[in-house]
């Protein structure tokens, strides 16, 4: 079943309840009694109900097993803290199955689609019987969608490219999965095939795409089979599904595919280049190859007129063979990667050794698991020159969000803090919510003692597009707002984006000097590659952050480089490249100057 269908509409029953799984079901609560006309008031305690499980540092689920125990968080009162207790104790909640019987089956489904909002759905559901994601693309193919009141071809139109996009999602899994697997099969295969040479992942992982149908991994051994036989028989190994002398595939624990293939020193080049793909970049460099009387394969490079091939065991050999420049792995999308080449117009792209600070970093000042000190050593140990303690605003009680009183002493142990660490400096930050009206949590006095605030949205992600559009611009406007932190606040695989006009945002950043987050955190990868290169286009700059909520979190860093390169994104265009006293002259600039702070000079000068 792919991935998307396994919505808690279903029947929560045999779900395994996770804090996500909780936050879900009272938020589809919400939904529900928005849509029979509820009080605002019983509407918004399942929202705020939604959001604190969402965030809990610890299990729901261990949790509530205990009502009182319930009670005792910030926003969990007597009613909804039972419910909870049934839910995690009995896998059901009867309010929950009660409400959700008085509607049409499918409707909670419908509205995890992009553009179908509560009215749509019911709307879909009453008047031609849509009770699926099937039946509504249906629905929108035999023309019947677009009759319904505001909706219209256009609409129905990209309604269903989002469901097409959900559909070639299907069975992939994020890059947050398949990137350890392959790194732990790769070091496990080192270890039982001492002949093996080398070993490269290839593939979408190897492109950074945030999501993978499935791993590939090529080696070098002059002995391929001896290494295809240690590949099958790995410990992690729970089904083989084809095994060759070169090539090998197997599913690991935990579902995924990988893909193995050895070959001889000598063409490896011309492999790795044919199974990095992309498919369609292969396809244009064969294109290109037959101009020039070439025949491009995985062993090589064919003279069409002698029949003489000719191998290479670096893949910028191939290049180099075709009159280009190499290529990176992130940009092989045939999205005029190509052409930039052959103009000498490639992008230098950003590169993960090149990030000097890390400015969205969370602790258990709010809902982070470890002290500021802790997070501030462990980010001074990852080589950072700078690091900015970002904890929640106070509208996020649910994350421990900081009073004003909280910030100021939190505001104070970061300069104890930064004294102690001896040599990192570290900013006095806050991550303040957007609140669904686009103000801040924090008056602008407050704001201004801060040195980085990064402004995000948590709630209301379900606003219409215009409203979602005026509420992010409005604290983009904002003067005292350095970045916006992960501004679609989709999750891979899991959340769609916010719908908004992402243009309109962009042209705001770029004009107001306001960067663009790229969250680094593999459940989120926010901005997204295509946002990324968007925005870049309309002069946006960027922060790459981790959002860390852990000291481990520190290490994901490279997500939002791969994102960031994914997006043609280059050291200049990612502010916290700069070295330390670089980004402080930034942070020193008024903000509407920040638009045309120059780093190129201070970068490369
Ligand atoms: P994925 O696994 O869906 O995330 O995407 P990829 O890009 O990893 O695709 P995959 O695993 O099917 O194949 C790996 C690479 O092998 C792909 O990027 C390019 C190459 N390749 C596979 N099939 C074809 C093909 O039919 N034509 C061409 N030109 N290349 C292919
Ligand atoms: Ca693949
Ligand atoms: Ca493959
Ligand atoms: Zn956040």
């Amino acid at each position: 079943m792919p991935e998307f269908e396994q919505h808690i509409s279903g029947s929560p029953t045999g779900r395994s309840l996770d804090n996500q799984g909780v936050a879900r079901v009272f938020a589809d609560i919400a939904t529900l009694l928005k849509l029979k006309g509820e009080s605002v008031f019983k509407i918004r305690a399942y929202t705020r109900a939604a959001e604190v499980f969402e965030h809990l540092p610890g299990q729901v689920a261990l949790l509530a097993q205990d009502e009182d125990q319930l009670k005792e968080i910030p926003g969990i009162g007597d009613a909804i803290a039972s419910k909870t207790h049934e839910l995690v104790t009995t896998g059901k909640m009867e309010y929950f199955e009660k409400l959700r019987g008085e509607f049409a089956p499918g409707l909670l489904d419908l509205m995890t689609v992009p553009e179908v909002g509560p009215k749509t759905a019911l709307r879909a559901s009453e008047d031609l019987g849509v009770e699926s994601i099937e039946d509504l693309e249906a629905a929108i193919r035999d023309g019947s969608f677009a009759t319904l009141p505001r909706v219209g071809v256009k609409k129905a139109q990209s309604i269903l490219n989002h469901l097409e996009a959900r559909f070639s999602q299907a069975d992939r899994m994020p890059i947050g999965k398949a990137l350890p697997i392959a790194e732990q099969v790769i070091s496990a295969l080192y270890q039982a095939a001492a002949e093996v040479r080398r070993l490269t992942i290839a593939g979408s992982v190897r492109r950074w795409r945030d999501t993978a149908g499935d791993i590939d991994i090529l080696g070098v051994a002059d002995d391929p089979e001896s290494v295809t036989a240690a590949f099958t028989a790995l410990p992690m190994v729970v089904d083989i599904l084809g095994q060759g002398g070169t090539k090998a595939s197997v599913i690991v624990t935990g579902g995924a595919q990988v893909d193995l293939r050895v070959s001889d020193e000598r063409h490896f080049g011309a492999l790795l280049l044919y199974f990095s793909g992309s498919k369609q970049h292969g396809i244009s460099l064969r294109a290109r190859a037959q101009k020039i009387g070439l025949s491009l394969n995985e062993y090589g490079l064919t003279d069409k007129g002698s029949g003489e091939l000719t191998s290479y065991d670096t893949e910028a050999g191939v290049y180099r063979a075709l009159n280009l420049p190499y290529i990176p792995p992130e940009i092989r999308e045939d999205l005029g990667e190509i052409v930039a080449a052959e103009s000498g117009n490639l992008p230098d792209l950003v590169e993960l050794s090149q990030i000097c600070g890390d400015l969205h970093v969370h602790s258990d000042w709010s809902d982070g698991r470890v002290p500021m000190e802790q997070m501030v050593r462990e980010a001074a140990l990852r080589g950072l020159e700078y690091v900015a303690m970002t904890d929640h605003s106070s509208g996020r009680g649910i994350a421990n969000g900081l009073s004003v009183e909280r910030l100021a002493a939190h505001n104070e142990e970061v300069l104890e803090v930064e004294q102690a660490a001896g040599g990192i400096r570290v900013f006095k930050g806050t991550e303040v919510d957007i609140r669904a009206d686009g103000t801040l949590d924090y008056t602008d006095e407050v704001l201004a003692e801060l040195d980085i605030v990064i402004a995000s949205v948590h709630s209301g992600m379900s606003q219409e597009s215009d409203v979602m559009t005026a509420r992010i611009i409005k604290a983009i406007e904002n003067p005292h707002v350095t970045a916006i932190g992960h501004l679609t606040t989709r999750f891979v695989l899991d959340r769609p984006p916010v719908e908004a006009d992402f243009d309109a945002i962009f042209r705001a950043a770029a004009s107001n000097g306001t960067l663009m987050e790229i969250n680094a955190s593999p459940k989120r990868m926010d901005l997204k590659d295509s946002h990324i290169r968007q925005a870049r286009e309309l002069g946006v700059r960027f922060l790459i952050n981790t959002d860390a909520h852990n000291p481990d979190n520190l290490d994901q860093l490279r997500y939002g480089v791969g994102s960031a390169r994914r997006g043609w994104a280059e050291r200049k265009e990612v502010l916290n490249t700069l070295p330390v006293a670089e980004f402080e002259r930034f942070l020193d600039t008024p903000k509407p100057e920040r638009a045309s702070f120059i780093t190129e000079q201070v970068v490369t000068g």
